[in-house]
């Protein structure tokens, strides 16, 4: 098939999931155009199936803000009509599903016909679109969507308690490709740990609902009870906020802050467990991803992490804030060998659930179905 695909290019769950699903997609024949403001970061091209539009949203004095959305539309069109897209796949709800449907309107105009799949992905429904100002908006657009596709029972949930939605929600999880997550690298780890220190990681793009401060007063009782080491990926506004609690701590010379790596499967790998005490997180796929490389999880119970992170067997699960519970559980896992190693094997094991191989033919089935209406 043909398809078009839409996300947001920069640091983020739902940019990951729409390149990973795109590029798997190509590996099986289909073409898949992506369309963004610029290329998303983990879309490497060296693929004939793959192809990228680029669009520019220009910075007239006129416009306080600029017209993304005008743009966008303007460029799915294009793309439709001269590439022949069979289906359109947008990504966050907020914008991509009323461009989505203007674009739609348009081709119509032209007696084309564009089919569009909207993939909720979390914050698009639980942080942002609970904004009321955009209500009508994301419920028109979602209810005029070919199909919807939630990342978890919990988003979908949450979507059909929100907004007013007359379609039918699919959940199709999110996905690793089991295959890329095996190596050790012990060089990397005797870097980070030199005398034998447990590697605790956090990954995210630290805004206030990943609860990073969570992670470092985590960090500082695990650090009380046992040798560790604190590794985070990712940057964002919370990060000075985070480096000032670290240093109230005393744990600041333990921690070491890597900003943004575009894959971060290398410090996965020599991880000993994972942290993500998220006040909502509608799937977790930084959870998924660590598990997929064998290493537990320690997370809050929000959203949809327990579809993902199950409680005593692949990590532990905590209610949000509970700093002194997370710990307790960390410290569980990090000093006995045997416990550790059962639950990395269970993390693996529920990993597998989630392989590409599973998820993608049920994306394949929506695209034919919506294709044939
Ligand atoms: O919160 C993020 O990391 C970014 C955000 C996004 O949409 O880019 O992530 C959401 O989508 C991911 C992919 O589906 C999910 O794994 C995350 O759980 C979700 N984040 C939240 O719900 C906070």
């Amino acid at each position: 098939m043909n398809i078009g695909m839409v996300c947001f290019p920069t640091y983020g769950g739902s940019g990951v999931v729409a390149t990973e699903l795109g590029i798997a997609l190509a590996n099986k024949g289909h073409k898949v155009h992506f369309m963004s403001y610029s290329q998303p970061f983990r879309l490497s091209l060296f693929n004939e199936n793959l192809f990228y539009h680029e669009f520019n949203v220009n910075d007239y004095p006129l416009f306080e803000y600029q017209p993304y959305e005008s743009v966008l539309a303007s460029k799915i069109v294009d793309v439709a009509m001269y590439e022949h897209l069979d289906v359109l796949h947008v990504h966050y709800a907020i914008p991509h599903a009323s461009v989505a449907y203007m674009a739609q309107q348009i081709l119509k105009s032209k007696k084309i016909s564009l089919p569009y799949i909207t993939t909720l992905h979390g914050t698009d429904i639980t942080l942002v679109g609970r904004d009321p100002a955009f209500e009508p908006v994301i419920r028109f657009s979602l209810n005029h969507s070919n199909a919807i596709t939630a990342v978890s029972e919990s988003l979908r949930k949450d979507t059909l308690s929100m907004f007013k939605i007359d379609n039918k929600i699919s959940v199709i999880p999110n996905f690793i490709n089991i295959k890329d997550y095996a190596s050790k690298d012990h060089c990397i780890k005797r870097k980070y740990a030199p005398n034998g220190e447990k590697i605790v990681v956090h990954i995210s793009n630290f805004r206030k609902v990943k609860r990073v401060e969570d992670v470092i007063e985590i960090f500082a009782q695990i650090k009380n009870a046992l040798p560790a080491k604190l590794i985070l990926v990712g940057d964002g506004p919370e990060r000075l906020a985070v480096e000032g609690l670290a240093r109230q701590l005393n744990v600041y010379h333990d921690v070491t802050f890597l900003g943004k790596i575009t894959d971060p499967k290398e410090f996965l790998s020599v991880a000993d467990l994972f942290l993500l005490p998220s006040e909502t997180e509608s799937f977790g796929l930084a959870a998924l991803e660590a598990m997929a490389m064998k290493v537990p999880v320690i997370s809050s119970n929000s959203g949809g992490l327990p579809e993902v992170n199950i409680d005593g067997k692949t990590g532990f699960l905590s209610n949000v804030g509970d700093v002194n519970d997370m710990a307790a559980n960390a410290i569980k896992i990090l000093s006995s060998d045997k416990l550790h190693q059962t639950f990395r094997k269970n993390a693996f094991a529920q990993a597998q659930k989630f392989d590409i191989e599973k998820i993608l033919p049920m994306y394949e089935n929506l695209y034919q179905q919506v294709y044939k209406g």
